[in-house]
């Protein structure tokens, strides 16, 4: 990780040493479990050097955005349609919640037992590490699991937050619920931007993130072939990126590398021998930098083919309908779209499970192993309903349970292997 930004971070009131000490452990991470791996295409370059410049050459195209105009608007789940923040001419990041850096700060506020994933991002903000935070005019979370809900009411002591709520089942008085909030988002935006947002800049801007869909539908059809063209690593790096990234430029990138798995895949290439195991990841999201189970998995005799998860297939198998021509029109299609999104916070959530059958049909897998983050309720629960799905499918499934400390990686390694074994 470059570190040679650091006037920028301390316009932003990062903690320096903290942040460069980040910078140096994250670096070592990427080294061991990305650049050891062999047959990596060309394209990755590109990845490998976003992943370098994530806090630098990024944060820098950020600043620059702000001091021509532009907003930042910052979210933690892919409810948030960044369609809205694209029409009214800003820039839309997630923001990363995978490392447990902050854990000190964050078990000051928190309860001990809170999921990873929100101790990490309230961690962040405490321990003032995270530039992307810092940069954000509007950081937009929602009421999904009781523990991000709950988490928002103690960060907006800290930073400006905005809380959408997100429906818990998928009726038709749901429908209209969500209806209403994505009005009510829209309103919020066009505040905080000071843009009105039109017809014109609402199509193009759901086309922009339907293009960046499909990309990434090509490279999971792509993931289908048998030997498996590219790591599950990588492909989890390339989905992970996407919340960063230009979407214009990743969207091109991302198409280059898929004519470079095209060709591998026709010349016969493969990351893995023949014969290597293909497992599915399903389950919570795995943010920059939680790469702990996958190196686990790839480094115990398998290879990854797919993410059932928001960092996955969850956020980019449905597309918005570009029918429309009407602003109203559109916003339905919006509405649509992502009352689609199969999260474990819904119930009932029989479509996931369905969804979870196919794509392991689809990949041909042998197995799939369920991610729970410790502490999570929705997804830990659910579960149960997908291993019944699964193994009525004549389909194994072993279920993780872990967080993002290293203390569990012998544990782990020992069920993966065994795992593998069994499906062998
Ligand atoms: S749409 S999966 S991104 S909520 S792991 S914080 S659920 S206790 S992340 Fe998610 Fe949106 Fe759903 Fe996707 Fe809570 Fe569970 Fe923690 Fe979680």
């Amino acid at each position: 990780m470059s570190n040679s930004h650091e006037e920028m971070w301390e316009k932003l009131n990062l903690d320096l040493e903290a942040h460069a000490g980040l910078l140096q452990v994250l670096g070592k991470f990427y080294g061991d479990i990305y650049m050891s791996q062999q047959g990596r295409l060309r394209g990755m370059e590109y990845l490998d050097f976003v992943l370098s410049e994530v806090h630098g050459l990024r944060i820098k195209e950020l600043q620059d955005a702000k001091a021509a105009g532009k907003k930042i608007v910052g979210t933690f789940c892919v409810f948030v349609p960044e369609e809205i923040v694209l029409a009214a001419g800003g820039i839309q990041v997630g923001l990363c919640a995978g490392a447990e850096i902050g854990k000190g700060e964050a078990e000051k506020v928190l309860p001990r037992n809170t999921c990873a994933l929100i101790k990490s991002f309230v961690g962040f903000k405490l321990s003032r590490l995270c530039p992307f935070i810092e940069s954000c005019d509007l950081i937009v979370g929602e009421t999904t699991c009781d523990g991000k809900k709950k988490a928002y009411e103690i960060f907006s002591d800290y930073s400006p937050v905005y809380v959408m709520e997100i429906p818990q089942m998928k009726n038709n008085s749901d429908r209209k619920l969500w209806r209403s909030e994505i009005l009510r988002f829209k309103d919020q935006v066009e505040e905080t931007t000071g843009n009105k947002i039109t017809a014109e800049r609402l199509r193009e801007a759901i086309h922009l993130v339907n293009e960046r869909r499909r990309v990434l539908q090509r490279l999971n059809s792509l993931r289908a072939s048998v030997p498996a063209p590219i790591s599950g690593r990588d492909a989890l790096l390339i989905n992970q990126i996407s919340f960063y990234d230009d979407p214009v430029r990743f969207t091109a990138k991302i198409g280059e590398l898929c004519d470079e798995l095209d060709d591998r895949i026709k010349s016969g290439g493969s990351v893995a021998p023949k014969g290597t195991t293909r497992l599915m990841l399903s389950g919570c999201p795995m943010a920059v930098p939680n790469w702990k189970l996958p190196y686990i998995i790839e480094s115990s005799g398998a290879v990854i083919v797919g993410e059932e998860s928001c960092i996955g297939t969850r956020n980019t198998r449905d597309l918005v309908d570009e029918g429309a021509r009407t602003l109203d029109g559109m916003l339905d299609a919006l509405v649509d779209r992502y009352m689609q999104i199969d999260c474990a916070c819904f119930t009932p959530n029989t479509e996931r499970l369905g969804n979870i059958v196919k794509m392991a049909k689809d990949l041909k897998v042998k197995g799939v192993i369920h991610y729970a983050l410790s502490f999570c309720q929705p997804y830990s629960i659910e579960a149960y309903k997908v291993e019944k799905a699964l193994t009525g499918a004549g389909i194994p499934m072993l279920a993780i349970e872990t967080d993002y400390g290293m203390e569990d990686v012998e544990q782990l390694k020992t069920r993966v292997e065994a795992f593998v074994e069994m499906t062998r």
